[in-house]
Formats: C-alpha cells, sequence, structure tokens
C-alpha cells in the first residue's frame, strides 16, 4: 500500500558541496529524511518505471535511510532499485553502478570524511545518470522543493532484506541487492596492468592500506590482497563500522596521522595509502615521502599512459581551482587542456562527459578520470601501484624527478575549524570589499599583481558560478586563497589554501610550512585571520 504522508518544510536542507550533511539527530527529526529524498524526487523528471542505485558508506543511521529510500522509491514510482549488499557502496562504485547499468540515477548516503555515530554526521546525495554529483542547477531545484514540500509518498511494506544477493518485489518494484565490489573490481582490472603489479608484489613489494573502518576495506581486501596478491595484512581496519571506532575517516596528515609516522619510519613499507569514509578521497605516502593531493594529481597525469586504460594519453586535465598548478604544467608539456573548476566534484562532470579532462583532483585527496563520475580513492592507489610497478622506481625517486623535471609547488592548507558562522562570514565580507584595492601592494616584501573573487564559466553549458573563492596572487606566482567550506556541519570551516613555485632543484627539499612561512603570514595581515576568526593557529594543517 501506498500512502501520502503530509508534512513541514524544514528550513535547513540546503545542500551543500556534495549533498545534505547534518548531524545524525538532525536526520532523525520526523519526516527529516523523507522530506529531502521527497524533494529529489520531485526535483526531477521521467523516472517512472526506471532503475535507482542506492547505497551507502556504512555509517550510523545507513539501514534506516536505506528502508525509508526504498519504500519512498517503490511509492514514487521506480521501477527497480539496486542495492549494495548490507546497504554498502562506495561512492566510486555507485557512480559505475549508475552508468553501468543505465540508472536513472542514484542516492548515495554519505558524509564522506566526518566522523559517524549516534552523535556525528550523516548525508544524503543524488547522483544523476552520468554517475556524477547532481549538478548546481538540480540541487538549487532539489533546495527550493524542501523550503514548499508538504507531503510526501511512502509504500507501506517490511523491511526488504538488504544482506541477501537476490532480486524481490516489494511494493510492485524489483528490489536487486548486488555484490558491492564486484563490478567496480571488474572496472579497476580493465583500466590497469594487474599482472605488473602482481609481479610486484610477488617481488616483495610491501603496502598499507588503512581503509579506517570505512568503506573501502572490503573493496581493498577482494582487489589488493585476493586479486593483486599483496600479503594478508596490508589492508588495515577493513571492517566497515558504523561509528568507523570512533575514529574521523579523513585521510590526511591529521587523522592518518599512524599512517605517516610508520611511512616515515625506520620499517616502512615501501607505499602507504588510505581512503575515506566513502572511499572518494585517497592519501598516498611513499617511503619517507609524502605526496600532497595536488603533486599526485600532477604526477599521476604525467604517468598515467603507462596503465592500459591511459595508454592513449589524456585529452586534458582539469583541478579545483585551489588545488596547486602542478598539473598545469604537465598539461602545458602535454599540450593538453587544462581548466580550473570550483571546488566540488560536480563541476568536473560536464567536462568529463564532452571528453574535455580524462582525468581530474583536488586538494581535498580527491583524484579520479573519466571511468566514472566521482574521484576514486582507490582508483587513484592503484593507479600509483601500475605506475611503480611499470617504472620500477621507489615513490620518492618518482617524486624527486617530477619535481626536477617540472619545479615544486610547494602546497599547505590551514582548516580553520567550527568557527562562529558571523565571524567567518565577516572576514569573507571586509575581504571582499577590499580586493579592487590590494593590486599594486606589498606585503612582507611581495607584490599582489591580482585578486579577486573567482567565477567559474563552465565552458560546455555557459553556466557561471560565483563567489568560489577569494584569489591573492603575487609576482612571482605565489598565491593564497580563501574560501568557505560547504561540507561541514557546524559553524564554519574557513580554509587558507598557500602555493609558492620553486624551479630551483637545490631548493626542493624546504620545510613546506618553512617554505610557505611569508604567504602564510601575508594572508593574515591581508585578511586578519586570526582577529576575525579568534584563533592562533588553525585547527588542521595539511
Ligand atoms: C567534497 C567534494 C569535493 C570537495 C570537498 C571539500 O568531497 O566532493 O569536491 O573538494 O568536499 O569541500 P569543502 O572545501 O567545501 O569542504 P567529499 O569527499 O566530502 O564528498
Amino acid at each position: 500500500m501506498t500512502r501520502t504522508v503530509e508534512t513541514k518544510p524544514y528550513d535547513d536542507q540546503k545542500p551543500g558541496t556534495s549533498g545534505l550533511r547534518k548531524k545524525v539527530p538532525v536526520f532523525q527529526q520526523e519526516n527529516y529524511a523523507e522530506n529531502f529524498i521527497q524533494s529529489i524526487f520531485d526535483a526531477l523528471d521521467g523516472f517512472a518505471g526506471k532503475d535507482l542505485v542506492i547505497g551507502g558508506d556504512g555509517r550510523y543511521f545507513n539501514r534506516e535511510v536505506i528502508q525509508i529510500a526504498i519504500r519512498m522509491a517503490a511509492a514514487n514510482g521506480f521501477g527497480r532499485v539496486i542495492v549494495g549488499k548490507g546497504g554498502i557502496l562506495s561512492t566510486p562504485a555507485a557512480s559505475h553502478l549508475i552508468r553501468k547499468r543505465k540508472a536513472f540515477g542514484g542516492i548515495i548516503l554519505s558524509a564522506s570524511h566526518n566522523p559517524g555515530g549516534p552523535h556525528e554526521d550523516f548525508g544524503i546525495k543524488y547522483n544523476a545518470d552520468n554517475g556524477g554529483p547532481a549538478p548546481e542547477k538540480l540541487t538549487d531545484a532539489i533546495f527550493a522543493r524542501t523550503k514548499t514540500i508538504s507531503r510526501y509518498r511512502i509504500a507501506d511494506f517490511d523491511p526488504v532484506d538488504i544482506d541477501t544477493i537476490a532480486t524481490t518485489s516489494a511494493g510492485g518494484m524489483a528490489v536487486e541487492v548486488v555484490d558491492p565490489v564486484a563490478d567496480y573490481a571488474e572496472l579497476m582490472e580493465s583500466l590497469f596492468d594487474f599482472d605488473a603489479i602482481r609481479r610486484m608484489f610477488a617481488g616483495g613489494f610491501r603496502m598499507r592500506f588503512d581503509a579506517m573502518h570505512a568503506v573501502t576495506g572490503p573493496y581493498a581486501k577482494e582487489i589488493l590482497e585476493h586479486r593483486l596478491g599483496a600479503p594478508d595484512g596490508t589492508s588495515r581496519n577493513y571492517h566497515p563500522l558504523p561509528d568507523f571506532g570512533g575514529h574521523h575517516p579523513d585521510p590526511n596528515l591529521v587523522h592518518a596521522k599512524h599512517l605517516y609516522d610508520e611511512m616515515m619510519g625506520p620499517d616502512a613499507p615501501d607505499f602507504g595509502a588510505a581512503s575515506d569514509g566513502d572511499g572518494d578521497r585517497n592519501l598516498v605516502i611513499g617511503k619517507g615521502i609524502f605526496i600532497t593531493p595536488s603533486d599526485s594529481l600532477a604526477m599521476l597525469a604525467a604517468n598515467a599512459h603507462l596503465a592500459p586504460g591511459y595508454k592513449a594519453g589524456l585529452k586534458g586535465i582539469a583541478r579545483s581551482m585551489p588545488t596547486s598548478g602542478a598539473a598545469d604544467r604537465v598539461a602545458e608539456k602535454m599540450g593538453v587542456g587544462m581548466y580550473e573548476t570550483p571546488t566540488g566534484w560536480k563541476f568536473f562532470g560536464n567536462l568529463l562527459d564532452a571528453g574535455m579532462a580524462t582525468i581530474c583532483g583536488e586538494e581535498s585527496a580527491g583524484t579520479g578520470s573519466d571511468h566514472v563520475r566521482e574521484k576514486d580513492g582507490l582508483w587513484a592507489v592503484l593507479l600509483w601501484l601500475n605506475i611503480l610497478a611499470v617504472r620500477g622506481e621507489s615513490a620518492k625517486d618518482i617524486v624527486t624527478k617530477h619535481w626536477a623535471t617540472y619545479g615544486r609547488n610547494y602546497y599547505s592548507r590551514h582548516d580553520y575549524e567550527e568557527v562562529e558562522s558571523e565571524r567567518a562570514n565577516a572576514l569573507v565580507g571586509v575581504l571582499r570589499a577590499k580586493l579592487k584595492s590590494l593590486p599594486g601592494t606589498r606585503v612582507r616584501g611581495m607584490t599582489i599583481a591580482a585578486a579577486d573573487d573567482f567565477a567559474y564559466h563552465d565552458p560546455v553549458d555557459g553556466s557561471v558560478s560565483e563567489h568560489q573563492g577569494i584569489r591573492i596572487l603575487f609576482e612571482g606566482g605565489s598565491r593564497v586563497v580563501l574560501r568557505l567550506s560547504g561540507t561541514g556541519t557546524s559553524g564554519a570551516t574557513l580554509r587558507l589554501y598557500v602555493e609558492r613555485y620553486e624551479p630551483d632543484p637545490d631548493r626542493h627539499d624546504i620545510d613546506t610550512q618553512e617554505a610557505l612561512a611569508d604567504l602564510i603570514g601575508a594572508a593574515d595581515d591581508i585578511a586578519g585571520i586570526r582577529s576575525h576568526t579568534g584563533r592562533d593557529a588553525p585547527s588542521v594543517i595539511t
């Protein structure tokens, strides 16, 4: 039986950089998840009888919302839902499944790298038929709908068994429960030289993969250990847990510090990697060398042709605006297009669909390619392994040779988390107001060449996205960027991105924070970060 339930709008359902993210108790309010899911369906057209992919990263409340989504999909007229067994689907695996099965779209339940548990974060995002995050036009329509919603439709049937691989029927709709790993693993085998990587492991190569008790555990176990022959124990923390074992599944130098310490220690394996809550981010660390996400993008792009899936070369490279310009130098040398987009993977979708870019990446530990329409943590790890296997050199050698060829972009991000929203907005407002007066000004011995509030003109559909981050460019190519995060769930997070280009190989081994000290100081002089936020230091430095 299908019911129409009357409801009242909530006023806080604006999707952020990547869907709607809130604390679990917020999602547990009466009709909160239902309102948002119905608003998604109401913003879409033409899905009657079509397929919908549903899965999540296994975090607390995942299973409950999966049942709600299934019942609402049936009531709203979908013909079939394709659900990952146990409610599990990594974000890139969901993207692949949508594309492979030509589904109408997918609902992915995740708050990405944010912590999970009864008092932590939850999220809902919608991906379109290209497998990618809903474009801004659609998220705007969903948000508009959340403000006027007065009813939702839901079918009444017992909870569906999502732990057995089978196709059943519920409320007149097919419910297909699938292995979350199989299709994805097959896709990886089609892109990379598994034989070469297998030989490398058989020859004694050792790696550590930390799944951080999040969704990539089963994927890493299957691909690295079962298919590639890495020794048992290569994957750590591989059981997805609803609270991620009480940890923050964010693969960065703060939350994966244990991995960093191991990789810098005397018994370090050859390569270390980690992924986040929903499996789209990656951290890669060579023995004795951390590789920044921006550098990783540049190095993967420069070497991608060594993997079978990319042997024809790249059509173009795209990066988010705050990501360092290291990849730009690779694109220039290759003679391919380079695109600078706002933060948010959704902005890469058009470029990938139009065949203008093959590889994309972000400073926030995301790298991916046109194989899906999401960033993909394990993909990045496997491409690194493929490159290491073919080149037969250490990660450290590959990195230092890359810098010698292209120069080094020193890069760091400073986050000020949970700042009062009013204070953060005031900082941005004051800074915006003085942008025009900045060029020509000297700060700490450096001259500001240009300053603006980044606006993106999508070359494919002509849409314009404004206010995407404040850029202050110095003569000589250094820059600082300031923007407010769109993924936090309490207060505001101010991000300061700092970059300095150093062509001289003799100056490639300076400590990063030291290399950037003047720019960090200059950013504070210009934006008044400490006075506005009331903080003496950032909460996270990556
Ligand atoms: C999301 C987006 C990314 C973005 C990141 C950080 O990643 O998909 O494109 O770079 O958030 O965004 P912000 O700086 O606004 O917090 P994820 O992994 O959280 O889905």
